[in-house]
């Protein structure tokens, strides 16, 4: 039978599963379009197609499975760079198809044109150029098989109009093909179970992987099996239930002074999943100094990039775990745990448990309270997403949506509809800034039309908060470019669109008020002043050590 290769690529992501496609079309990808015409994929119409990107940001990163997203040539493809880029830093499975001119017009600054893959070329895990139709029956499945697989990363595919309509005769569509991962070396493993035995004071800090890798129930019993505590890094909140007294909390520039100074007194490192990035280590020469690093990591790029590993195993991090279980011994580690409970006491924050509602931290607790433990939860950038990683507590993976690595405000609405799309039934929140909502408002568009449960929280300090609290610390109080004259009546605005708005201002009224509007069916946008003094503590200054946190009253035994 006779199809073209948009017909193909259709038949592919059907035969991949996908069920949802976010985009937008235009003259490069018509063909694309027209195929999908045909077919039970659902097409979500963003309104920009850095939108489209995070829609399938927030597929893929709450369900752990590829994501789709179309654009168009030049302009289109432009618009999903960010997206792109952002999936490489988290290492998200995200899989962008773009329409190009045709074959023959490459490099004649044709209208639309842009080098979509010289362009994506160090912001994907792999692109591709498709030239012709044939092709796309290896480069689609190689693309899932890429974008899913080891460290999982974006995938853009740059289809030319004319591939787009050319026709092929087919017999079969290829099988997938999904390679599962390889088995780490056992005598690692062996070494890496030796240095555990020997270590006084053992700490895990892991990361993203063990999200991705699925493996945070072994995360957790090998913590008990052997009394080794938990940091993780603001990728890998989640993996670790907060309320268990191994959980150490989020370690780095916005961790808690007991997560920062327990780690700094650790003996043996054992990093999973993480790779030493300056906001959850501070200065990589000054972290844990005194101990010994055991790193484990997918994708060997990680190893010894930014800090030496005294024993590094380049594997899956749920494999590793699985191997090292049965071999290390129970241990109950009294003096450590004595430690720890003493670090506990001495360096505890002001929790903010009392008194003003509106303190952030506060807020972020009551919204928790108002919400099903089962909700997830995307943020912004700024200020409020530091809040949210401090505060909210986070029970199980993939509940926590955020842009950690690229730090991409804007990433939060589409996000979200993502998120929703993906887990019919489920509530989403949406913890926005006021900056960061509007760099993505127009999918308060996208998000009316889908009539989806995403409650969008937009703490509302009038200015680009985490920008004017560095302009405080650390910039004399020059304060430039950080605050907005023009206060906006968000929920008016999502009125607007058709989403009901609500205001909260009055202390008296936060609790019934949320639970009100929380308890809706379907959207809503929900305004909440928050004070612009309100800083972000404890804080690294940028360069320094994670011991030397700034704004946190406590003292060092
Ligand atoms: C696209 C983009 N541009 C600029 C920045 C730099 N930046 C980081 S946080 C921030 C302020 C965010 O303001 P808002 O969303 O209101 O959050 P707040 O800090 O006030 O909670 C800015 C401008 C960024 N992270 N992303
Ligand atoms: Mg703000």
């Amino acid at each position: 039978m006779g199809y073209c290769g948009a017909e193909i690529i259709v038949k592919l992501l059907e035969r991949y599963g996908v069920t949802v496609v976010a985009g937008i079309p235009g003259g490069a990808n018509l063909p694309l379009y027209s195929a999908l015409h045909g077919s039970n994929i659902r097409h979500v119409l963003a309104r920009h197609e850095q939108g489209a990107g995070f829609i399938a940001h927030g597929m893929a990163r709450s369900t752990g499975k590829p994501a789709v997203c179309f654009a168009t040539s030049g302009p289109g493809a432009t618009n999903l760079l960010t997206a792109i880029a952002d999936a490489k830093l988290d290492s998200v499975p995200l899989i962008a198809i773009t329409g190009q001119v045709p074959s023959g017009m490459i490099g004649t600054d044709a209208f639309q044109e842009v080098d979509t893959y010289g362009m994506t070329m160090h912001i994907t895990k792999h692109n591709f150029m498709v030239k012709s139709a044939e092709e796309l029956l290896s480069v689609v499945p190689e693309a899932f098989s890429l974008a899913a697989s080891g460290r999982p990363g974006p995938v853009l595919i740059d289809v030319p109009k004319d591939v787009q309509i050319e026709e092929i005769e087919l017999g079969e569509l290829p099988d997938v093909r999904l390679s599962g991962p390889s088995l780490p070396d056992s005598s690692l493993i062996e070494r890496a179970a030796l240095m555990i035995e020997e270590s006084k004071r053992p700490v895990f800090y892991a990361g993203g992987g063990i999200i991705s890798s699925g493996c945070h129930e072994e995360l957790i019993s090998l913590s008990r099996k052997n009394s080794i505590p938990v940091a993780l890094t603001l990728m890998g909140l989640g993996a670790f239930p907060p309320d268990d007294p191994l959980y150490l909390g989020m370690l780095g520039m916005h961790g808690a002074p007991f997560t920062n100074i327990t780690l700094d007194e650790a003996d043996l490192v054992l990093a999973l999943g993480a790779r030493f990035d300056d906001r959850a280590v501070g200065n990589a020469r000054k972290f844990c100094t005194e101990a010994s690093i055991i790193h484990v990591d997918v994708d060997e790029a990680e190893i010894n990039k930014i800090r030496r590993a005294e024993l590094s195993i380049v594997g899956d991090a749920g494999e590793v775990l699985r191997a090292l279980l049965p071999i290390i011994r129970r241990n109950e580690r009294p003096e450590w745990m004595q430690r720890i409970g003493q670090l506990k006491q001495l360096c505890s924050v002001k929790q903010e448990l009392s008194g003003d509602p509106f303190k952030p931290r506060n807020l972020v607790r009551s919204i928790a309270r108002a919400l099903r433990d089962d909700t997830i939860v995307t943020t912004d950038v700024g200020q409020h997403q530091m809040w949210i990683a401090q505060a909210y507590p986070f029970t199980k993976p993939r509940r926590l949506l955020t842009s950690g690595g690229l730090g991409t405000m804007g990433f939060g609405l589409p996000a979200a509809i993502g998120a929703a799309l993906a887990n019919p039934g489920r509530t989403v929140l949406c913890a926005s800034g006021d900056g960061s909502f509007q760099m993505n408002i127009q999918e308060l568009a996208t998000l009316a039309e889908l009539d989806l449960p995403v409650k969008i929280v937009i703490m509302n300090n009038g200015h680009l908060g985490l920008v004017r609290q560095q302009q405080e610390l650390f910039y004399d109080k020059r304060y430039i470019a950080s605050r907005f004259s023009l206060k906006l009546d968000f929920a008016a605005l999502g009125r607007q669109f058709g989403i009901p708005g609500f205001r909260v201002a009055e202390p008296g009224d936060l609790a019934g008020a949320l639970e009100r509007a929380l308890s809706e069916p379907g959207p809503c946008i929900i305004d909440i002043p928050i004070h612009y003094e309100e800083n972000v503590y404890p804080i690294v200054p940028p360069g320094a050590s994670n011991r030397d946190m700034i704004g946190s009253e406590f003292e060092l035994a």
